[in-house]
C-alpha cells in the first residue's frame, strides 16, 4: 500500500570502487539524502559492482523480482568509456521504459554542465521497481537524484 516507506536498493557500479569500497563516494552520498528526513525512504539494498554486465543485472534484477523493492538507483559506468556499460545492461533488464525521467535527469543536469551531454542515462519500469541510472561522480550524483526526487513517491504510488 502507499502507507508502507518506500524501499530502495542503491547500487554502486565501478571497478575501482568494487576493489576497494571506501573508494565508494556516490553510494554513501546516495544513502545520505535518500534516508535523511524529510525523504526518510529505506535504503533496503547496497552494493557495489565492478563496471561487469552479467553482475550488474544479477544484483538490479534480484532487488527487483525477489526483494521487491520500489526503487533501485545505480550510480557510474554511464559514460563514454569502454568500460561504461551500465546503461546497455539496464536497458537489456527494463520491461517498460520511462523516457520522461531520464529527459529530466539530463535537461536539469545540462542546465547545470554541458557535460552532462557526456551521460547516458536511462530509466524504465521492471515488474514495480522504477530503475534509474545516475552518473558516478558524487556531485553528479546529487544533481541528478535532486532533479527527480520530488516526483519519485507519486511514481511508486502509481507502480504498487
Ligand atoms: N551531470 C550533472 N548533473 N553534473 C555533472 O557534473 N558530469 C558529467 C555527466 N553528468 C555531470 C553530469 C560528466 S563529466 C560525465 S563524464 C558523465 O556524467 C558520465 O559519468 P559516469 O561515467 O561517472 O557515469
Ligand atoms: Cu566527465
Amino acid at each position: 500500500s502507499t502507507e508502507s516507506p518506500i524501499t530502495v536498493g542503491i547500487l554502486t557500479i565501478s571497478d575501482t570502487a568494487s576493489n576497494d569500497p571506501s573508494q565508494d563516494q556516490s553510494g554513501p552520498t546516495l544513502r545520505n539524502i535518500l534516508s535523511t528526513p524529510p525523504v526518510s525512504w529505506v535504503v533496503a539494498e547496497a552494493a557495489i559492482v565492478p563496471d561487469n554486465p552479467e553482475l550488474i543485472k544479477g544484483t538490479v534484477v534480484e532487488w527487483c523480482d525477489k526483494k521487491n523493492l520500489d526503487i533501485v538507483m545505480t550510480t557510474g559506468g554511464t559514460g563514454f568509456a569502454s568500460r561504461d556499460v551500465t546503461p546497455e545492461a539496464i536497458t537489456s533488464i527494463i520491461e517498460r521504459p520511462t523516457p520522461g525521467i531520464t529527459h529530466v535527469l539530463l535537461s536539469t543536469s545540462l542546465s547545470v554542465t554541458p557535460f552532462a551531454a557526456l551521460s547516458r542515462p536511462v530509466a524504465g519500469i521492471r515488474s514495480k521497481t522504477l530503475i534509474l541510472t545516475l552518473p558516478g561522480s558524487p556531485k553528479a550524483c546529487k544533481e541528478n537524484v535532486g532533479a527527480v526526487l520530488g516526483m519519485l513517491p507519486h511514481a511508486v504510488e502509481l507502480l504498487r
